[in-house]
Formats: structure tokens, sequence, C-alpha cells
């Protein structure tokens, strides 16, 4: 298939932490890199085709300082109580917050719950890894 070209509006400090770890990972250039980025998201985010019940973990990072997001954070995980069975927070740094989410339950209300999750201002990523 053809390449094409693209071209995108990204926060100068992202970019630079991007290229650090491109020339880490030993990518030929950063059109590669980002073709690998896109493939990784696009492996990560499958789950959104799942159906039915499923377990997994959610692994949430987000970014402490900004006001008011513990409560909007716990406040989406009490909407979402009967398929939230447990959570963990590792406080990783100053800042950053990690928090891992025991599921289980409908993949659909699951998705809603990754969404809310997502939409917070603040976090810096949200990851569903399943394992059924
Ligand atoms: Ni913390």
């Amino acid at each position: 298939m053809g390449k094409v070209r693209i071209s995108a509006s990204i926060p100068a400090d992202i970019l630079k932490k991007f290229d650090e770890v491109c020339n880490k990972t030993g990518q030929p250039n950063r059109s590669n890199a980002i073709m690998t980025a896109m493939h990784d998201y696009i492996v990560n985010n499958r789950w959104i085709d799942k159906k039915g019940k499923v377990t997994g973990v959610v692994l949430l990072t987000y970014n402490h300082d900004v006001r008011g997001i513990n409560a909007a954070l716990t406040s989406v995980q009490h909407s979402y109580g009967d398929i939230i069975n447990a959570s963990l927070h590792i406080h990783m740094d100053k800042h950053q917050c990690l928090e891992i989410i025991a599921v289980e339950g409908d993949m659909e209300k699951i998705s809603r719950l990754v969404r809310g999750l997502q939409g917070k201002k603040g976090v810096l990523s949200v990851k569903l890894v399943t394992a059924a």
C-alpha cells in the first residue's frame, strides 16, 4: 500500500520526549516511529470491538496536580461500582499517580468506564488489558 503524507499539531514537549525515546529505541526516522506508535495504538484499542463478559484491568495514569481530578476520577469509578472489583493507587512520583482498576462485566459498560476516565482533564493515559 502506498504511503501518505500527514501533518499534525502536537505540544512541543511531547515531540521532544517522543524523539528522545525514538533515539533510544533505535528508530531509523520519525515517520517510522510514528507508524510504530500508530500500530501500537490500534493493537491497544482492539478491545473496543470485544463483546460480552470481560475480565481485566484498567491502567490509568494521571497528573494529580490538576485541580479536581481526584474527585472526578473517584466519582466516575463510583458510577461503575458494579463492574469494578478493586482498585490500587500508586504514587509514582510527586505529580503522577497510577491507578490499577480491576474490572469484570459487560464489555460495553467497561468501554463506557474507560471513555469516562479518558475524558477527564489531567489524565495522561488509560489502558485496558483484558484477561479473557
Ligand atoms: Ni497518588
